[in-house]
């Protein structure tokens, strides 16, 4: 298998590089952590290490050191469409080169072969209450799937330097099923059919999406459905549902507990549910307005907002500086395909207005948009209008990028993760000493 090829070629020389860091420079010092980044959700501290993907605070996301753009433009596009197959992404988060259209292709295929969920997943989801949120379902279902783990049944035969063969097994055969475990939960929880999705094994991983969505323009949400998955497979180590995935898979979890781990940290507000505040914002502008309002209107209702103690959804971020690159890259998917739809009139009105209310304001570091601040639009457009299901898509993208750590980790033989905590006290300590006069 092509996956299996390429990553097990270049793993003598990773293993050499990992070996001289841990060994001949383990004292090299690389960050010092101040009492602030402690009781401050020890934001920026360097201790995580990832070669799938780096988020630089002035550009934005960067997969295996391509920026948004340069992959769009560089993987091979799906039949008929100008979007990337996202096999050839996994392939490219995988192996860190960017793959020929046979090779991504060879990822599909894997994907198809693997794309049957067993019975007793979906029965498991159909016995839970009707009132149970979708993010409950998905990460239910892929903890469900735990029993076939590959990587659970071979643990006690395996010898430490192939745990990673049976890792991409594991995360192959996952990536597999989440298009059709969330497209089921969709449609039984919103439309009442209790039907198992079909994958079809002609059609790529994005158009499989589609049709299995059944929403009514399936050409265009294949293309957002690639588009999106893209856009939300990574963000570096450090965030919440990647940190989360990586920090259960060091202690040998197999790959379906600890994505499930992962899937429940992105179920939080300030994570993975943004995405349906700010369409929920936007909204609340077109209604009470009547349509897009004028600017000033607009600039007025941003500072109520503010004044109303509330953030504005969709902007600022903890590590970038600059709009968002993957916000570009909707904005541009929608601008090039429905650019007279309100809500995007909506979004780019907002995009002008509310930098400047936030600066004005002189709070967020960053004023500008995320990717939250525009993918629900999208959804949206093409009639995905059920706001609790976002964060199962976002759930679907955020897969291909932690498998590829978790693979990776493995392969690298990394150590069960275990920082270390003092308590109030002895960091109060630290502060007197520090203050103690020389
Ligand atoms: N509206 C109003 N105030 C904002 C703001 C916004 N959009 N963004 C930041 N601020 C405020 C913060 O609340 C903070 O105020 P206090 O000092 O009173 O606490 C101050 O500006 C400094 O914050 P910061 O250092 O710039 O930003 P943080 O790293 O603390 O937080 C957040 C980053 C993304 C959480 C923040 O910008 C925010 O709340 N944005 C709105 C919600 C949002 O869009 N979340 C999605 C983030 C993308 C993501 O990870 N999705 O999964």
């Amino acid at each position: 298998m092509i996956l299996h090829e390429k990553i097990s070629a270049q793993l003598p020389e990773w293993r050499e590089r990992m070996k001289a860091l841990a060994k001949d420079h383990a004292d090299v010092v690389v960050d010092h952590v101040t009492v602030g980044q402690i009781v401050g959700g020890m934001r920026d501290i360097k201790s995580l290490l990832t070669d799938v993907s780096f988020v630089d605070p002035a550009e934005g996301i960067r997969f295996r050191g391509m920026s948004i753009p340069e992959v769009l433009k560089a993987l091979p596009k799906a039949r008929g469409g100008k979007m990337p197959l996202v096999g050839g992404l996994y392939y490219l988060l995988m192996v860190g080169e960017v793959p020929t259209k046979e090779q991504a292709m060879e990822v599909e295929a894997e994907w198809a072969k693997r794309a049957v969920v067993p019975d007793y997943v979906y029965k498991m989801i159909k016995a839970m209450p009707q009132e149970t949120h979708p993010m409950t379902l998905f990460s239910q279902a892929v903890l469900a799937l735990q029993n076939n783990s590959v990587f659970a049944h071979k643990y006690h035969e395996m010898k430490k330097d192939v745990y990673w063969e049976a890792a991409l097994e594991d995360s192959l055969d996952l990536t597999a099923k989440l298009p059709i475990i969330a497209a089921f939960i969709y449609r039984m929880k919103y439309f009442g059919e209790k039907g198992k999705p079909r994958y079809n094994p002609k059609l790529d991983y994005g158009a499989n999406f589609s049709r299995m969505m059944k929403v009514a323009d399936k050409k265009g949400y294949a293309e957002l459905a690639r588009l999106y998955f893209i856009l939300h497979s990574d963000h570096e180590s450090g965030n919440a549902s990647a940190h989360a995935t990586h920090l259960a898979g060091s202690t040998l979890s197999d790959v379906y507990y600890a994505f499930s781990a992962g899937l429940n940290a992105l179920a939080g507000p300030l994570h993975g549910l943004a995405n349906q505040e700010c369409l929920g914002w936007l909204i609340d502008v077109k209604n009470k307005f009547g349509g897009v309002p004028t600017r000033d209107e607009l600039y007025k209702f941003a500072w109520d907002t503010l004044n109303g103690g509330h953030v504005i959804p969709g902007y600022g971020h903890a590590v970038l500086r600059v709009p968002d690159p993957r916000y570009m890259a909707q904005m541009d998917f929608a601008k090039k395909r429905f650019p007279e739809d309100e809500l995007v009139r909506l979004a780019d009105l907002v995009f002008d207005v509310v930098p400047q209310v936030l600066k004005e304001q002189g709070k967020a570091k960053n004023p500008a948009p995320n990717v939250d601040a525009i993918s629900g639009t999208l959804q949206y457009y093409y009639g995905v209008r059920e706001f609790d299901f976002y964060t199962v898509l976002f759930g679907v993208g955020r897969a291909l990028g932690v498998t590829a750590n978790y693979v990776w980790a493995r392969a690298l033989g990394w150590p069960i993760e275990r920082p270390k905590s003092l308590t109030t006290k002895m960091l109060e300590d630290v502060v007197k000493k520090e203050l103690q006069p020389a």
